[in-house]
């Protein structure tokens, strides 16, 4: 069990939550000295900086953005007097790669994970009536012992730098919304729902934790505020008669209310929006609410000018906009858990999540893409440090899972993103992750991870332990593109035959597929990157994916270009998106508009 609760901040009849959010003070930390310097009671200079954002792209001096080490922020939060006698805490939405939290000069946590939540308790340490100073040392070195995995090298100038094993822009600081909290000293701690659907009606069972002993009532709205059901107890059972079943693009929330009660008194209240559905797979079927769904979307970042990976409002909502447009009803949380804000929102409009746990970089290469498709292995899980590794993304799962449980868009995990799976090393540690997953997970949703390029049928030693199997493919970009795509064609319907003549009973989908592609170039005839040629390797991959049955997906790599490493592979980033950074759409965003629009939700049901 988690030390904090990881429940969103709700302002109720019991609890109360303050945005922190703002311009905090800033300080780069650039001889790593400010703990001796004695930084937790104060930083220095008057620099401050927008939470929540990365810090990389507002400053104008390449050292600042290339920065490894130790960054360190500090604001004044007023703590009410009338909150004496409540647990009091800090929320911070993610804090990238690592931080520790310091309250009146207190240290008070630590945490370790980029982009999950995590709570400071801070009652024995704030100053009631009174403003307090909040300092926090934000690290984001990379390490091949947390996710996401990379090295930090020492350059001969002395200088650090951060060397991803992955292929987005290491962007770090305070990237999400901060929130200073007041709860009731015995609250609703957590809570785990599951359903089942009979005829026109539906059950909910229920699992509520708390942290005292009094009785807890449930309650639970539908969308013109008419009570649907009610229950007593922490566990049990809800029935719901004639529910509104939460389908694709077609959400009914029901508000769930839950109470500890004292008698006729509330202790504490808890709500949320939540939705009736079933997810299961079944045989080469996805099926939601007992009915197959073909996914059609894409592999997302966070990413977007100036804010970098920082949670901006006006983003979201541009991209679900589009999202819509184009006839996606999915998209996966590629290659780390989102914005909390983000999932409520694809509850709201009926997206399908693969949420995915930031393990990516688990294949020693600085382009595992490149070198994957040309048959590199990597025997990444024969290090001395894997155990180390393993617990820390063990306890990021139990982040992820005990954070998004209760989204009905989250309707899979992704527990790794193309590791290294060749070599017999890794088959125990998937089993301890998968076997995590499935045990935290009350509504044991299928679990999948993404296979790269040279994890293939008769090379991959743990697609087994997938209940999706999920392919990276570049057929006709990393391998054999432009004027050779015939030939990707052919080695890729190879690898799909392949794939068939197991006959796993397994749906598969496409997580990740895609060509590099200017804005604005276009040539005729077609040359890689020109919009043409995107096109054309869309019509290509397309005619792939009609000619297998037991293909249940496509997630298209990327929904938008995004920031990574500078290098010789990358133009200012990674340029696969179907729109600009900006969110404007490229020619093939109208193909794929096209295509999705026409495909029925049950596709190949
Ligand atoms: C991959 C990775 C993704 C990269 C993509 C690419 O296989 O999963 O993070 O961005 O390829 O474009 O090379």
């Amino acid at each position: 069990m988690l030390e904090n609760s990881m429940l969103y901040p709700k302002t109720t009849v019991s609890r109360r939550s303050v945005s922190l959010d703002g311009m905090w003070k800033f300080w780069i930390d650039e001889t790593g000295t400010g703990e001796k310097e004695g930084f937790a009671d104060g930083i220095p200079g008057n620099d401050t900086i927008p939470v929540p954002a990365s810090f990389q792209d507002f400053y104008t001096k390449k050292e600042i953005r290339e920065f490894a080490g130790d960054v360190w922020y500090e604001r004044e939060m007023f703590v009410p007097g009338e909150w004496e006698g409540k647990e009091v805490f800090l929320r911070f939405g993610a804090a990238t790669h690592r931080a520790e939290v310091y309250v009146n000069g207190r240290k008070i946590t630590e945490h370790e994970g980029g982009f999950l939540p995590f709570c400071a308790d801070i009652t024995g340490a704030v100053h009631y009536n009174a403003s307090n100073k909040v300092v926090v040392k934000v690290n984001n070195e990379l390490t091949v012992t947390n996710i996401p995995c990379g090295e930090t090298i020492v350059l001969p100038d002395g200088k650090k730098m951060n060397k991803p094993y992955f292929d987005f822009f290491n962007y770090s600081g305070l990237q999400r919304s901060v929130y200073l909290l007041a709860l009731p000293k015995e609250y609703v701690f957590d809570f785990d729902l599951n359903y089942e659907i009979t005829g026109k009606d539906a059950v909910i069972h229920f699992h509520i934790q708390t942290t005292g002993e009094h009785e807890v009532a449930l309650a639970l709205y539908d969308e013109k505020g008419r009570q649907a059901a009610s229950a007593m107890g922490k566990s049990g059972i809800m029935k719901v008669e004639n529910a509104h079943l939460w389908r694709v693009h077609n959400a009914y929330l029901y508000r769930l209310v839950i109470y500890i009660l004292d008698g006729d008194v509330i202790i504490d209240e808890y709500e949320q929006e939540i939705g009736i559905r079933t997810i299961q797979v079944k045989d080469t079927s996805i099926l939601l609410n007992g009915e197959p769904v073909y996914l059609k979307g894409f592999g997302k970042h966070e990413d977007s000018d100036i804010v970098g990976r920082g949670f901006h409002i006006g983003v979201m909502k541009r991209d679900f906009e589009l999202m819509k447009w184009i006839g996606a009803n999915s998209f996966r949380t590629a290659h780390y858990p989102y914005s909390e804000e983000i999932y409520q929102m694809a509850d709201r409009e009926g997206f399908l999540i693969i949420d995915e746990v930031a393990a990516v970089g688990l294949f020693e290469s600085l382009m595992n893409f490149m070198e994957a498709s040309s048959g590199k292995k990597s025997a990444f899980f024969k290090k001395e440090t894997t155990p180390i590794l393993l617990k820390a993304h063990k306890k990021a799962i139990e982040e992820l899972i005990t954070r998004d449980k209760n989204h009905p868009s989250v309707i899979a995990w992704s527990l790794l993103n193309e590791p290294e799976t060749t070599d017999e090393a890794a088959v125990p540690y998937f089993e301890e992750i998968f076997a995590l997953a499935h045990e935290l997970d009350s509504q044991k949703r299928p679990r999948t991870f993404a296979l790269i390029m040279n994890s293939l049928p008769n090379t991959c030693k743990c697609y087994q332990f997938s209940d999706i199997i999920a392919l990276n493919r570049y057929y006709g970009w990393y391998v054999k593109g432009g004027y050779e795509i015939s030939e990707a064609e052919h080695l890729f319907r190879q690898e799909m035959d392949a794939w068939k003549a197991l006959d796993l009973h397994k749906p598969f989908i496409f997580t990740e597929y895609g060509a590099d592609t200017l804005g604005l170039e276009h040539k005729l005839p077609s040359v890689m990157w020109s919009q043409e040629y995107q096109e054309e390797y869309l019509n290509m991959t397309n005619g792939v994916f009609d000619s297998y049955d037991f293909i249940k997906g496509e997630q298209i790599w990327n929904f938008a270009d995004f920031q990574t490493t500078e290098g010789i592979l990358r133009v200012d980033g990674n340029k696969k998106g179907i729109f600009t950074r900006q969110r404007q759409p490229k020619d093939a965003a109208y193909l794929l508009r096209n295509r999705w629009r026409g495909l029925p939700e049950n596709f190949k049901g």
